[in-house]
């Protein structure tokens, strides 16, 4: 394998990989720097008495921690600065952010800035996510340009921040691992071509709400109980991306206290749901596509079952009784 520094670098690749999106270079570039910061953040926290709670509670009725703030503010600024994004959507942001100023190609931007909330003060991966969509031709940028399908996005990218802070991006081309040099301050391409596995060892659940799943979702759950072994981070991106790269499938499927489930829709379940489709996974409510899903909120939820395409669509089959 080529050294660090014979590595193809992230913008090297996104530079030839975009298509016909011209200046998608720069949102991932604003979406890598971003990343940058906070892993030095995140390793940091402590030392830095920037761990707990900032005693407020996000739009989602969640308590904020002090990295989802400093997340947020962060990749807000990155993605602003890079001249190309027109609008960017925020799970700790009530309304979307419309970038003031001449915005060249006008990209928007959904994105979840520090998933794993429960996990940031106890040095478990966590991660950032991003659905990336352009603008349509001669729109004016506006709070409902954000209600987009995740079938309609352009990119798609999540960064894990774990024993290495890796960055995947899935374009219509491919989907591609770079992990972070942190002396250097650069991703370089480390997981080419990523396809996932066909063997599915793994599922992953909160198996602490199998009492609120309705019968057909128990017995989902209990077939793939039966088949696979258990791994459950508690961090989406975590779960997804060992998954990804090993086999498996993640499910947070609606139950009687969350009938619309736990995820969010649109920078959550879309970004991930067009990874995994793009790596030859699935993802699905239960009932019907992610990606097909037309939006009504920002912050939306929805059930999530994603990963390995054969276990999804059988656990799909189960659950909708097909
Ligand atoms: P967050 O975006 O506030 O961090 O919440 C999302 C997290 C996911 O990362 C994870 O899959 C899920 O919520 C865990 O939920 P639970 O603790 O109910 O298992
Ligand atoms: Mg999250």
């Amino acid at each position: 394998m080529p050294a660090a520094g014979q590595r193809t670098t992230l913008q090297e690749y996104v530079a030839r990989d975009k298509g016909q999106n011209q200046g998608l270079e720069a949102v991932i570039m604003a979406i890598a720097e971003g990343a940058r910061r906070i892993q030095q953040q995140v390793q940091q926290a402590a030392l830095t008495d920037t761990l707990g709670v900032t005693g407020e509670v996000n739009v989602q009725g969640e308590i904020v921690q002090r990295l989802d703030t400093a997340s947020s503010d962060t990749f807000v600024e990155t993605l602003s600065q890079s001249g190309q994004v027109a609008a960017i959507g925020c799970e700790e942001i009530e309304d979307p952010v419309i970038v003031e100023g001449e915005v060249a190609n006008g990209y928007i931007v959904l994105m979840d800035p520090l998933d794993g909330s429960s996990n940031i003060d106890v040095a478990v991966s966590i991660g950032s996510i991003f659905g990336i969509w352009i603008r349509r031709p001669g729109e004016i940028v506006n709070d409902d340009s954000l209600l987009r399908p995740g079938n309609e996005q352009v990119a798609a990218a999540y960064v894990v921040y774990g024993s290495s802070t890796v960055l995947v991006l899935a374009t219509a081309n491919n989907v591609c691992g770079f992990t972070l040099d942190t002396e250097s301050g650069t991703f370089a391409v480390t997981h080419p071509n990523i396809k996932i596995p066909a063997d599915c060892p793994y599922y992953s659940t909160n198996e602490g709400n199998n009492k609120v799943l309705d019968e057909p979702t128990q017995r989902a759950i209990g077939m793939l109980r039966d088949k696979y072994s258990q791994r459950y981070v508690g961090s989406l991106v975590a779960d997804f991306h060992r998954n990804l790269l090993k086999g498996g499938i993640f499910a947070y499927p609606a139950d009687t206290n969350r009938k619309d489930g736990r995820l969010r829709l649109m920078y959550e379940a879309n970004p991930l749901g067009y990874v995994a489709e793009q790596a030859g996974g699935a993802a699905s409510t239960g009932y019907a596509r992610i990606l097909d899903i037309i939006p009504k909120e920002l912050h939306q939820r929805t059930p999530l079952i994603l990963g390995n395409k054969d276990v999804v669509e059988a656990t799909v089959s189960v659950i909708s009784g097909g």
